[in-house]
Parts: C-alpha cells; sequence; structure tokens
C-alpha cells in the first residue's frame, strides 16, 4: 500500500534476492525438526508420543519445507509476472498428501532414515493421514493430478476451490447395505493447509438492482443483502524434479461483520448471532452426487461463494501491477472444470462493467480471451440448469447480465441463421417452459474460446449430439484433450516395486518427469528376467490388498487366483450389474461341473468397491446385490477357491493406491458412449493390469496405444448402440442372461421383493444400458482373460506391454497439450 507500480516491483525484486536460506534435508536436521514439532507444534512430550502424534510432526516438518519452495515459487512468480493460469474446480480429490509431498521434495530416503532411528516406520506413519475427499469421483481427482502436472512443468498456475469442512460421505455397510456417515475429515487439524486470515474478501448475495446517474451515464447497481466473508486456505501443491511449489487455494465461509445487520439495529442480539453463524454453512458439505442438478440454492451460493472471492484474489492480484484491462487476457487465463463455475462468466462482466466502468462491448471481448471450458458430461440431460427465479432471488445482477448476454447472442444468432427458431431456441441461454432455466453449458459455449472435450470419442459425441448446433456455428472452439492421470502418484508413490523396476531396466529415472520413456520397457516384454521381477511386484501387491481384504471383510483368498477388480463410483451405466450377472454366471457354471472340469477353472477373486449417491436407489441395491451374491458363493463349498466375491468398503483415493497395484485383470463396463473418459483405467494400465473393457471414453485409445490384441475389448459399439436400443437382446445372450437375472428374480440369493425393481430394470425392452445384449460379448471376453491367464508368461508379457504403453495417459501430457492450446501459458521455473 502506498507504493507505485514501479516501487513495487522494486520491493519485490529485493525480497526475493533475500531468500535463499533453506531448511536442511540431512537425517540429523531432519530428527530435530521433527521433535521440535513434537514438543511446541503437537504440543507432547518428546519422550512419550504415539503413532498419529508422530505423523502429525513429521507432517509438520514437511510442510515446512513446502512451504519454504512455495514462497519463493510466488516470490519469482510475481517477479516475471507471467501469464497464470486460474484453474477453477468445485471439486479436487486430494488423497493423502504425506507420501506424495516427500517424494516431489526427493526427500523420501532422508525421512525413512531418519524415522528409523527414532524408532518409528515411515510406512506406519503414512497410514495415519486421512483422505482429503473434497470431490465425488473422476473430475476431482483429474483436477488433483492435473495440479500435479501444472507443479512439475512449472506452469504458473494456480487452483480456486471451496473448502469443504465436509468432503465426500463416508460409506459404511451394514447388513450389505449402504450408509452414508459425514467425513469430519478437519477434526485432527489439517497440516497441509495454510489459514490465510488476512486474505479474505466479501461475496454478496440477494438484494435488488437499481439504477443510478453517474458522470452523467445510467448504470445498473446492485445493493445486495448478505455478506458472507471468504477467508483463504492455501494448499502448497509440489512439483517433482523441481522446486517449484504452486498453490491451490480453497475458500471457507466465515460470517462477515456485515451480515445482516438489521438484526443488530433491531436488539435482537443472540438470534443475530445465531444468523451470523448460517453464513458458515455455504462451505460446509460436498454435493455427493456426481451427475444429476437440483436447482439447490445452496449449491447455487456454493458456485458463486469461490468465484466471486477466487475472481476478487485474481484481479486484486493483477492490479497490484498492471492498471490496464486490455493486458487482462495477456496476464490471466480461466479454466472453468466442467460448466460448475461457469457463473464466472457472469461475473467477470459485473466486475468489468459495474465496478471498472468499461463498455459492454470492450467487457466482453476480454470475458471471451480469457475463459475456456472442459466439459465432462456426456448426457444432455447432465447439464446444469439454474432455474430463473432461484438465479433472479440469489444474484439478481447476474441474471440481468445473462439476459444481456443472451440477447446479444440471439442478435448475433439471427444474422447467421436467420429465422431457424427451433435452432435459436436450443442455442439460448434462457431455456423456455413449465420452469424456466439458464442453462449454464450455453452460457459457456457462448463466452468461451475453447471447448475441451475429455477424449477422442468424447469430442465426437460433443459435436454430434450434445452441442451440434455450436459446433455447426462454431467448429473451431471445439477440442478435446484425453484426460491423463499423473504418474508420481499412481506409480511412484503407489508402487514402489514398479519404480524400482522400471528405473532399472530403463537406466533411469527420468521417465517420472518424461513418462513417454517408459515406452522402452517394450523392448524387454519377453525377457525372462524382467518378467520373474515382474511376477514377484505383482504377488506381493497382491498379498498386501489380500491382507487388506481379509481384515475387512474377513475373507481369506488364494494368492493363486486372478484379482479381478472393479472400483468406481456405482451408476447404471458403469455397469457393475453386468459384473455381478457375470459373477453369478460364473458360480452357476461351476455349480454345475463335475471335479475334473473343475479343475480346469481359473480360480477368480473379484473385487468390487464404489460409493452410491445417497438418493440414488437402483445403485443402492446394486450394492446389496454384490453382498448377497458374496455371501452364498464365499462360504458354498462346491466352489472354494475358486471364485471368491468382495465388496471392498468406502473406496477412495488412498484404497484406489493398494488395490490398484495388486489388480491383475480391470473392468471397464460402461455401456458405449456414456463414459465421456474414465481416468481409473489409465492407472490399472500404468500398473499393469490388463484391461477388460467396452470401447468407450479413453478406452479405444488406450488400445490404439498398446494394441487390441492386449486387452480384453468387448460389447456393442457406440453406433451400434440405438439401433440395439430399438431391436433388443441376441438369442443366445439372451438365454444365459435370462438365467442369471431369473435366479435373482426368483431369490436365489434372497431379498427377492427387494430386488424386484433391479431386474425389472434389465428387463427386455426396458434394458436401456444393454446389459442383455452385451451379456455374450462379456462373458466371452471374461473366457478370454481367463484363457491368456493360465499361460503365465503371456499375461506377463500383456502385463508389461501394457505399462510400456502408457506413457500417453500421463497428466503431464494432458497439461501440455491444454497449455499451448487453450491456455497460452509457458513454464516458469523458480532457479535454484
Ligand atoms: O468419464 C468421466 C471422466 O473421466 C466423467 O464421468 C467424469 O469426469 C471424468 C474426468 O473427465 C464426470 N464427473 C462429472 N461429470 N463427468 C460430475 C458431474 C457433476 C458433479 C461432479 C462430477
Amino acid at each position: 500500500a502506498g507504493l507505485n507500480l514501479g516501487e513495487r516491483k522494486a520491493k519485490a525484486e529485493k525480497m526475493f534476492g533475500l531468500m535463499d536460506v533453506f531448511l536442511k534435508n540431512d537425517a540429523v536436521s531432519l530428527q530435530k525438526d521433527i521433535l521440535d514439532h513434537v514438543e511446541f507444534t503437537v504440543a507432547r512430550s518428546r519422550f512419550n508420543f504415539d503413532d498419529f502424534e508422530a505423523y502429525q510432526a513429521l507432517a509438520h516438518s514437511v510442510r515446512d519445507r513446502l512451504i519454504e519452495r512455495w514462497h519463493d515459487t510466488h516470490q519469482y512468480f510475481k517477479k516475471k509476472d507471467p501469464k497464470r493460469l486460474y484453474f477453477l474446480s468445485l471439486e479436487f480429490l486430494m488423497g493423502r498428501s504425506l507420501t506424495n509431498s516427500v517424494i516431489n521434495l526427493g526427500i523420501q530416503d532422508q525421512y525413512a532414515d531418519a524415522l528409523s532411528q527414532l524408532g518409528f516406520d515411515y510406512e506406519v506413519l503414512a497410514e495415519q493421514e486421512g483422505d482429503a475427499a473434497l470431490g465425488n469421483g473422476g473430475l476431482a481427482r483429474l483436477a488433483a493430478c492435473q495440479m500435479d502436472s501444472l507443479a512439475t512443468l512449472d506452469y504458473p498456475a494456480w487452483g480456486y476451490g471451496l473448502r469443504y469442512q465436509y468432503g465426500l460421505f463416508r460409506q459404511i455397510i451394514v447388513d450389505g447395505f449402504q450408509h452414508e456417515q459425514p467425513d469430519f475429515w478437519l477434526n485432527f487439524g489439517n497440516p497441509w493447509e495454510i489459514e490465510r486470515v488476512h486474505v479474505s474478501y466479501p461475496v454478496k448475495f440477494y438484494g435488488t438492482v437499481e439504477e443510478e446517474v453517474l458522470n452523467g451515464k445510467t448504470c445498473r447497481v446492485w445493493i445486495p443483502a448478505e455478506s458472507v466473508e471468504a477467508v483463504a486456505y492455501d494448499n502448497p501443491i509440489p512439483g517433482y524434479g523441481t522446486r517449484n511449489a504452486i498453490n491451490l487455494r480453497l475458500w471457507a465461509a466465515k460470517p462477515s461483520d456485515q451480515y445482516d445487520m438489521e438484526s443488530y439495529t433491531t436488539g435482537d442480539y443472540i438470534n443475530a448471532i445465531v444468523n451470523r453463524q448460517k453464513a458458515e454453512t455455504i462451505s460446509n458439505v460436498l454435493y455427493p452426487d456426481d451427475r444429476s442438478y437440483q436447482g439447490k440454492e445452496l449449491r447455487l451460493k456454493q458456485q458463486y461463494f469461490f468465484v466471486s472471492a477466487s475472481l476478487q484474489d485474481i484481479i486484486r492480484r493483477f492490479k497490484d501491477l498492471h492498471n490496464n484491462f486490455d493486458e487482462f487476457p495477456e496476464k490471466v487465463a480461466l479454466q472453468i472444470n466442467d460448466t460448475h463455475p461457469s457463473i464466472a462468466i457472469a461475473e467477470v462482466m459485473r466486475v468489468l462493467v459495474d465496478e471498472e466502468h468499461l463498455d459492454w462491448s470492450k467487457a466482453w471481448g476480454i470475458a471471451c480471451k480469457i475463459f475456456s471450458v472442459t466439459i465432462h458430461a456426456v448426457q444432455p440431460e447432465a447439464l446444469e440448469k439454474v432455474p430463473i427465479d432461484l438465479l433472479g432471488s440469489v444474484l439478481p445482477r447476474h441474471l440481468e447480465i445473462i439476459y444481456e448476454i443472451n440477447y446479444c447472442l440471439m442478435e448475433e444468432l439471427k444474422k447467421i441463421l436467420g429465422q431457424d427458431y427451433d435452432k435459436l431456441s436450443r442455442m439460448s441461454i434462457i431455456e423456455e417452459g413449465a420452469v424456466k432455466c439458464i442453462r449454464m453449458a450455453n452460457l459457456s459455449l457462448a463466452c468461451c474460446h475453447t471447448v475441451n472435450g475429455v477424449s477422442r470419442l468424447h469430442l465426437e459425441t460433443l459435436k454430434t449430439r450434445v452441442f451440434k448446433d455450436f459446433y455447426e456455428l462454431w467448429p473451431q472452439k471445439f477440442q478435446f484433450k484425453t484426460n491423463g492421470v499423473t504418474q508420481r502418484r499412481w506409480i511412484v508413490v503407489s508402487n514402489p516395486s514398479l519404480c524400482s523396476i522400471i528405473s532399472k531396466w530403463l537406466g533411469t529415472e527420468a521417465w517420472i518427469r518424461n513418462v513417454d520413456l517408459i515406452a522402452g520397457l517394450r523392448e524387454y516384454a519377453e525377457d525372462p528376467d524382467l518378467h520373474a521381477e515382474w511376477k514377484n511386484m505383482k504377488k506381493v501387491n497382491k498379498m498386501r490388498l489380500a491382507e487388506y481384504i481379509e481384515t475387512l471383510t474377513s475373507v481369506k483368498v488364494s494368492l493363486d487366483a486372478m484379482f479381478d477388480v472393479q472400483i468406481k463410483r456405482i451408476h447404471e451405466y458403469k455397469r457393475q450389474l453386468l459384473n455381478i450377472l457375470g459373477i453369478i454366471h460364473r458360480y452357476d457354471c461351476i455349480k454345475n461341473m463335475d471335479e475334473s472340469d473343475k479343475r480346469r477353472v481359473v480360480p477368480r477373486v473379484c473385487i468390487i468397491g464404489g460409493k452410491a449417491a445417497p438418493g440414488y436407489e437402483v445403485a443402492k441395491k446394486i450394492i446389496k446385490l454384490c453382498h448377497v451374491v458374496a455371501d452364498k458363493v464365499n462360504i458354498d463349498p462346491d466352489v472354494g477357491d475358486l471364485l471368491k466375491v468382495v465388496f471392498i468398503p468406502d473406496y477412495n483415493v488412498s484404497v484406489a493406491e493398494l488395490v490398484i497395484p495388486g489388480t491383475d485383470l480391470s473392468q471397464h463396463l460402461s455401456t458405449a458412449g456414456h463414459e465421456a473418459s474414465g481416468t481409473g483405467c489409465m492407472k490399472f494400465l500404468m500398473n499393469g493390469s490388463l484391461l477388460l473393457a467396452t470401447a468407450d471414453g479413453s478406452a479405444v485409445e488406450i488400445a490404439e496405444e498398446i494394441g487390441a490384441a492386449n486387452m480384453f475389448l468387448f460389447g456393442a459399439k457406440v453406433d451400434e448402440v440405438p439401433a440395439l436400443r430399438e431391436k433388443g437382446t441376441s438369442l443366445k445372450g439372451s438365454l444365459q442372461f435370462a438365467r442369471v437375472v431369473r435366479m435373482v428374480r426368483d431369490g436365489h440369493f434372497g431379498f427377492k421383493d427387494y430386488f424386484k425393481s433391479l431386474c425389472d430394470t434389465v428387463e427386455e425392452g426396458k434394458d436401456f444400458y444393454l446389459l442383455g445384449s452385451d451379456f455374450a460379448s462379456y462373458l466371452e471376453a471374461q473366457a478370454a482373460a481367463d484363457r491368456a491367464f493360465v499361460d503365465q508368461e503371456k499375461w506377463t508379457q500383456m502385463s508389461i506391454l501394457s505399462t510400456a504403453g502408457s506413457g500417453k495417459f500421463s497428466s503431464d501430457r494432458t497439461i501440455e497439450e491444454y497449455a499451448e492450446q487453450s491456455w497460452g501459458i509457458e513454464p516458469c521455473k523458480c532457479p535454484f
């Protein structure tokens, strides 16, 4: 404050020069730091503390090292003032931070040594950490992987999101039914965040819009009725093999001094305090539904809350060094993760027009240069719509602005399309109907310079179905960036034995930053020495998984069996039901075999895990069905080790880190055309699990990379789906399918009445997701997997080729494409 622009730049430069004294990472320094944190941060005696307290102290010592880099990085960004990317997402699924941070900082061995000298086991302490689960599934974990890549590739990026008090619910299983419990993730403190009480902004809601005359010009002025304070919590994200650490800034809602001023003046002091507390509800809880939109007020408030705070922060940072908004697009790229943050478009217009007093057309020109969006949805029904009445009440000025944007859009379209009113009404941001709504996707499409799909096939769907009209008009806006996942978390952190094998055979660790090198493994795909190491790695990982299964479910599984896994959110389109019906078929076959046939059966452990949205009845029935089938099969003496069925409760990121490395075969069964991308398959691929998949989402591109012969593809193709929906099931498929569905219907596994409606969803004529017509092909793919497993050398070779072909599916590649094709940002590497 008080300094002019030149003075501020000089100050930044001077401060930057001062920061060159670093914390030390030798064993003695680390031990001293850990013990200091035991004593002064955790406030325990350094002679008496348990594993959890040791974890807390350890985490704080890592945090110090993160903060050090994070400060330096931000000073450097400030000095260089590059164009920055701001990644807005309502969800980030970060999982645990300790192991990932320590690996990215490059001090894992030092910490392990330091701890063992103190009498602690690093891995045991790492297990103490709970997951940060501020997201539902793929979309949110993708955001987390992309943050890791942005940091590693030295991009000047910021993430912005919400600091939910309660993340995704905990799933507990009682008698085979899912129950939800709140995720109290902050109860024991969170060492990975830095509370910034001084970084806070007021966010306004409700009220009215009035006309005012300012400098002879009539303006619309929003007189809000409520103000809530957004307080920043910063989460450093360290890159690997670089000193850069970027920031994920999450906002928490706190009562503002101005909240509900009226109650104070009317003398109702107690109620005024109680009302103040209500402000906090905005960032209380993550919506646990990843598909349906119900136009809830709280959801809209969450979206606007984090968007408004983030934009105030971004604009403040811009204004620190610039005073002309013409330069805004040269310094700022705003990425909106799905349409959830798209109210940002109206907010930028409001700030530029109402507060910065720019002309409408100039402001719109700026907005169109800064925004890009990624769409993750497939179905038009999944696109977010906000009822006009709701928007008008919560954000009255934004509603006016959206009307204005729509008016301009319609005028522009009329010039091109003439009187095609059907098309105009489809493209309008306003949806007419019983409940008049704002189509958030159309708002994004009208403004964003780039609209990205998340796989090649997904872009086709967007172009030909969901956004056909817009594509015909503005084909140049449409792109795709096939999703990717970070090999740091999904190999280096979660599968250390595989990590060592890869580095040993490639003769370098460079693949951890440049994963294309992993293709070098192809050369050794038939090498017996590599096979031996590979099989051993898999066995060790399977042992760990088997222990976990036994602890959680009391089911003992054989390590010789094929570990067959399907873990993801439970959805009808993901077809966990197809998997279970396949298991029932397998069970039925085994029951009808004589002893000599049984000797040829490949033993299987079928593992399913995933959460159902709390209000999604069909998905909850699928979970129960899984349990009743498991209950019957697992104790059947005719079956023994030939088949075991396991449901892993409370699937989350850290469970995935344990399960994926121990998987032989993973299943990705979405009806073709329904999974935008899928990212779980990429994690399995990296870990050398073979894929049994439909030709959907990114699986199509995986098949191109590793060769279709190295995976088990089945089922209808996208273009066959519509006709099949008309026609129904093939005869052969229908006989086997009808039989297994009948077993469930007849109460073979109990709960006959309860499962009736579930069986109805796959009846001939109602089978929207085509379980019946894909069943025969599914069983064939499963049989092919069995045959391949018998030949362990062949299987190992396919497994090596899977890992070797996984390079394309790194989020590093995805992020480089975004940087170049959508954001226009360049690396900015902190020089140390
Ligand atoms: O196919 C996945 C995709 O891999 C897609 O279903 C998922 O995004 C992944 C990452 O691109 C997704 N999540 C949501 N929509 N698509 C969603 C919608 C509303 C709330 C939360 C998540």
